[in-house]
């Protein structure tokens, strides 16, 4: 409802991971400059400490005057603003460890929804089971603006369970979800054939899903997974079609109103099926990055396309098929942690001389953040206490899962470090 608000009245919406923590709520609120922060009562202090300007309102007195907004004297008109009107700033990636802020406007989220309501065949019938968190572009944009824009109901779940997942399904017409969600329903014995048969179609993004886990899925419940692709900048790019070739290991072809092209490492426009960072234009593309104009000829090309900093391959037919990463980002059951963020509280601790932190296969959130650490002379430091004296400072999915000692890094001739050669030999 805040969020619906927001986008009607005109106010920008910046919504935060509940998980974070003190320093990172301060950095956020530091770099924003909220007018209004809208928290709950526990956060309301740490709020306090490091904002003088901001309003700060408790949700619960906000939820306790709901009642009157019922009341028909009341009148809320939508301001009118032009598409190019913010609507919203989400944070993404930071290669120097900060994030940064996208200005998404109103203009881009009409853009993506018409183009999904179309490429998925969404109408006032459905009925999604909507399960992943509403503060990143897949839970609140995909998940909330498509139902909004139709008037098709949402069963909604506090936080994804696939026990409360797969007990819904029968109810529900669309799920979505990250491929973590896939892996954990295949689990669960209650997944049938039956308890999918009014599901019209299963969605995955946010990372890559595995083969086995789109095969293991169709086996069990007779459904094929559309696998789209998408990112908090751009919304949605690509999407296997509903109807038409799903091509395996592909995100499908670009979405109606969306460009999509590859470059090569030398400069070029790739061939067709030659590997190159995937650039991206349309109406869904964001305007740019809170406070970072300077910055604007590294995230776009002179021509308007985003630079994603993902790498793939595009095929006769238009199909993408992702393969990598030109950017140093780990991506854990859908949630991304930028290693340099996690490297600079590590080399923070005085036992610590350097640190590399690299993803690496893990069975059930896709990729798993792991330290790699090379510690001072003559002191020790084991994997529990480092884990400890991380707890209180970053959120806890970003914590590694696992931490490995080594005597020194492995470094290129320009010292910059081989996160390749570490990746290869612990994985
Ligand atoms: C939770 N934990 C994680 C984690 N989620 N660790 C690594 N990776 C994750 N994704 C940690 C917690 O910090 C906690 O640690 C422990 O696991 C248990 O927490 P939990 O809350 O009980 O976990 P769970 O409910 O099982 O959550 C896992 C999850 C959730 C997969 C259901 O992370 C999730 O909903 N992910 C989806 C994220 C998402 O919406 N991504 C879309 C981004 S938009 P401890 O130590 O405290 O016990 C985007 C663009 C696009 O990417 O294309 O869509
Ligand atoms: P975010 O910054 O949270 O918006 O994450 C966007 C990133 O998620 C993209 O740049 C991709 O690297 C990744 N991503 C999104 N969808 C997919 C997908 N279907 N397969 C592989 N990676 C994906």
């Amino acid at each position: 409802v805040l969020y619906l608000a927001c986008l009607r009245s005109g106010i920008v919406y910046i919504p935060l991971n509940t998980q974070y923590l003190k320093h990172e709520l301060e950095f956020f609120t530091a770099d924003a400059r909220p007018k209004i922060v809208i928290t709950d009562k526990e956060r309301k202090n740490t709020f306090e400490l490091f904002t003088k300007s901001s309003n700060i309102l408790i949700i619960d007195e906000l939820i306790s005057i709901s009642e009157k907004i019922k009341s028909p004297e009341v009148k809320y008109e939508p301001n009118e603003f032009s598409g190019d009107a913010a609507a919203a700033m989400l944070y993404t990636s930071g290669t120097t460890g900060k994030p940064k802020g996208a200005i998404i406007s109103h203009k881009n989220l009409i853009a993506n929804a018409q183009a999904l309501t179309h490429a998925w065949n969404w109408s006032q019938d459905d009925v999604l089971l909507h399960a992943l968190p509403v503060f990143h572009v897949h839970g609140l944009f995909v998940g909330l603006n498509l139902p909004l824009l139709s008037g098709s109901s949402i069963i909604y779940l506090d936080k994804f369970s696939s026990k409360e997942v797969v007990k819904s399904l029968p109810k529900s017409t669309v799920f979505m979800g990250v491929p973590t969600y896939y892996v954990r329903m295949l689990s669960d014995s209650t997944l049938t054939k039956d308890s999918c048969k009014n599901i019209r179609v299963f969605i995955s993004g946010s990372a890559p899903l595995l083969e086995q886990t789109y095969l293991d899925f169709k086996k069990k419940t007779g459904h094929e997974i559309v696998e789209r692709y998408g990112m908090t900048e751009t919304g949605m790019n690509t999407s296997n079609p509903l109807q038409g070739l799903r091509k395996r290991g592909s995100v499908g072809p670009p979405i109606e109103g969306v460009q999509i092209r590859a470059r090569t490492e030398s400069g070029c426009i790739s061939e067709e099926g030659e590997v190159g960072e995937i650039e991206v234009k349309g109406q869904n593309v964001f305007a740019g990055y809170w406070k970072r104009e300077e910055y604007r000829s590294k995230d776009f090309t002179e021509d308007g396309f985003f630079r994603t900093g993902d790498l793939g391959r595009i095929d006769s037919e238009g199909y993408l098929f992702l393969i990598g990463r030109k950017k140093d980002l780990i991506i854990s059951g859908g949630l991304n942690v930028f290693p340099k963020e996690v490297e600079l509280i590590i080399d923070s601790f005085t036992e610590v001389k350097e640190s590399a932190v690299i993803g690496l296969p893990h069975p059930d959130f896709g990729e798993q953040v792991v330290a790699v650490i090379v510690l001072e002379e003559t002191v020790r430091l084991d994997k529990p206490t480092l884990i400890n004296k991380m707890k209180n400072k970053i959120a806890s999915f970003k914590i590694p899962k696992e931490v490995l000692f080594l005597d020194e890094l492995p470094r290129n001739a320009m010292g910059k470090v081989q996160k390749n050669i570490l990746r290869e030999r612990f994985s």
